[in-house]
């Protein structure tokens, strides 16, 4: 029996929806061809102190430009908070799940005003001003939301750094935007295990003297060590300020926050992110696509240390006046029914996750899915990576029982908010289908000379023209921004991404086609893994490739040449794998280490990494061709091995 290929639009769905196939097709027609007057009439869902007069200045050539609704003023932390107070100060606007079940809370529109206000001052006392850089390491605690909303209030910019990522990460993104100011917790709790946040800050300060303050939550009670001249309990300094504060007045433009990603090369870079078309973009694809309507309970099982945390928890369902669930815990702590008996405990409606966890959830089998009830559901959402249609069919059928649409979700760091994806009201869905471009999004297939391809296809994916909720800039390298992402293809934003657009138009996206992989969700460059090899002692070379992996979707495969005289003994792999958990965080823990005597190199000296994407993922047929090798022998040293593991 074949699995259903096409999954309709019902007509119950699309009465239902804000946007049915006409409206998308009529809103989508007007947003390309005439974007001033549709993000003139859009950018209105938002509150602007000064209106703005102009609404999109944007260019993808030369120096790259990009502004958006430029002249008007506003503030993010005013329209995710206080708008609402006079309409819902007492609704939720926050529901915080505790890594232990027991342990939840509900936080009011209000009450988040008053937490906003007070940290806004805590900041501002500590000598945080407008455009000042603060580093937000936490877990996921409501605190978390309040720290970045204060910075929007007062302002600051602030960079989130997923507590999974090692002091020696942190030291670099502290670094790199000079922050002043560290957010940080005592101890983190995931599935029952303490992270020891605070100690990886006062680590990576070691070497970071331009920090004067770590504001440090009280999460476990832990106990941490402690900088009198520095360190400062977040509970103590609340109690401090006054609950009274107004919003700093921001020019669209102004910065709102940066998120450091993995790109091909170098460095993790600052994607920077700015005031009035972010937030307008993510409350509008947060309306519309979810199909979020007044009183829905919407939870995104992202962490904020990612992007989807700053877009789909915080700032999108928060300007809508939603009320946004955040989960401290994992899917599978203390079992694999976790997140369906959240979705009962607080009756959850719309629910975003990423395939890696569906995968993971699916091998476990139906049972414990099936002994909770999940009525509330009404819609199921997926992102992070391509999801293969069998994890897509287990959502739609055993998750959602059948009953509710999945939107899959194509975006990026950089988009800022979702670009590709089906509007439940309106776009049919294929399973492994990112399906249509959301308003204003221009797709473009090209082939690698950079030729627009028409029609059915399959090659690069370029966006052709700017939409609100673009980055800008990286952060302090304006060169870089230009370099990364639109000189490959002149006058283009390029994805990364490779996709197929079949017969009816949809997108399938097939992954990165750069030194990008894509871990469990998480995008790691391979240059980062590489660096952090090399970076010991026993270490000549390395290269790292990524391959296919059934839960991760996929896995980090390295191969390391040792020193002269060194062992390749099992100890030593171990201590290798431990070295770069250290060096970046468990995020990057390689799968599978290979020792290689030589790596496959060009007579110029380039790694022939497509060799080695296909030793590892066991494709040694479809090597192509190794002629032009410096040393073709060092093939076939590496096939040998790789076969001898399994
Ligand atoms: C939002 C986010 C971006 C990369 C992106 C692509 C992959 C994300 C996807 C998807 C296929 C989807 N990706 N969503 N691939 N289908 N629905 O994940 O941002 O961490 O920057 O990663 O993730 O390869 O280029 P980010």
């Amino acid at each position: 029996m074949s699995s259903p290929t096409f999954f309709p639009v019902t007509e119950e769905v699309a009465a239902a929806a804000w946007v049915d196939e006409a409206k998308y097709k009529a809103m989508y027609e007007q947003s390309v061809k005439d974007p001033d007057a549709f993000w003139g009439e859009h950018g209105k869902r938002i509150d602007w102190f000064t209106p703005y007069t102009k609404v999109k200045n944007t260019s993808f050539e030369g120096d790259v430009s990009i502004r958006w609704f430029e002249d008007g003023t506003t503030n993010v932390a005013y329209n995710c908070v206080d708008r609402h107070l006079a309409t819902r100060g007492d609704q939720t606007a926050i529901i915080w799940e505790g890594d232990n079940p027991a342990e939840s809370a509900h936080i009011t529109y209000r009450e988040l005003h008053e937490k906003v206000s007070r940290l806004a001052n805590v900041l501002k006392a500590q000598g945080v001003k407008k455009g000042d850089r603060v580093t937000i390491y936490l877990p996921m605690i409501p605190e978390a939301a309040y720290a970045m909303l204060a910075c929007a209030r007062v302002g600051a910019i602030h960079s989130i750094v997923f507590g999974g990522f090692s002091p020696d990460s942190l030291y670099d993104r502290i670094v790199d935007c000079d922050s002043k100011l560290v957010i940080t917790a005592d101890e983190g709790l995931r599935g029952g295990r303490k992270v020891p946040l605070k100690a990886n800050v006062d680590k990576a300060l070691e070497k970071a003297p331009g920090v004067t303050s770590v504001i440090v939550v009280k999460r476990t009670g832990g106990n941490v060590a402690w900088n009198e001249a520095r360190d400062h309990w977040y509970h103590d300094e609340m109690a401090k300020v006054s609950a009274e504060n107004a919003a700093e007045v921001m020019g669209a433009e102004d910065p709102l926050f940066i998120l450091y990603t993995s790109g091909s090369t170098g460095k993790p870079k600052g994607v920077l992110h700015t005031t009035g078309g972010y937030l307008v973009y993510a409350a509008m694809t947060h309306q519309y696509v979810f199909d979020y309507h007044e009183g829905d309970i919407y939870w995104c099982t992202a962490d904020v240390g990612w992007v989807t945390g700053h877009s789909y928890i915080v700032y999108g369902p928060l300007a809508n006046g939603a009320t946004t669930l955040m989960f401290e815990g994992i899917p599978n702590y203390p079992s694999v029914s976790r997140f369906w008996e959240v979705i009962d405990k607080h009756k959850v409606n719309i629910f975003y996750t990423a395939p890696t966890a569906i995968r993971a959830l699916m091998r476990e089998g139906e049972a414990p899915v099936k002994k909770t009830s999940r009525a509330s559901l009404r819609l199921l959402g997926s992102v992070g990576e391509p999801i293969n249609p069998e994890a897509w069919l287990w959502y739609h059928g055993v998750v959602g029982d059948g009953r509710c649409p999945i939107v899959d979700t194509w975006w990026q760091t950089e988009t800022g908010g979702i670009l590709i994806t089906p509007l439940p009201g309106a776009i049919g869905q294929k399973p492994g289908s990112a399906t249509l471009p959301f308003f204003g999004v221009q797709p473009q297939v090209v082939d690698n000379e950079g030729t627009i391809l028409e029609g059915a296809t399959e090659g690069n994916l370029c966006i052709v023209d700017s939409w609100p909720g673009q980055m800008r800039t990286v952060f302090g390298d304006h060169e870089r921004f230009i370099q990364t992402y639109f000189s490959t293809f002149k006058g283009k934003y390029f994805t990364g991404d490779g996709c197929r657009r079949d017969e009816d138009g949809y997108y399938w996206i097939t992954g990165r086609v750069d030194d990008v992989i894509n871990v469990s969700g998480h995008r790691l460059g391979t240059a980062e893994i590489e660096s952090a090899l090399v970076a010991h002692p026993k270490v000549a070379e390395a290269a790292v490739v990524g391959y296919p992996h059934d839960l991760k979707g996929q896995g980090i495969y390295a191969y390391v040449t040792l020193n002269a005289g060194e062992d390749p003994t099992e100890e030593l792999r171990k201590e290798l794998v431990a070295w770069v958990r250290k060096e970046i965080g468990p995020i990057a823990t390689p799968d599978l280490i290979q020792w290689a005597p030589g790596l496959p190199k060009t007579r110029s000296g380039k790694i022939m990494r497509r060799i080695l994407r296909k030793i590892a993922a066991n494709e040694h047929e479809a090597l192509g061709d190794t002629s032009t090798l410096a040393d073709p022998n060092v093939v076939n040293d590496l096939v040998s091995s790789r076969m001898n593991r399994g």
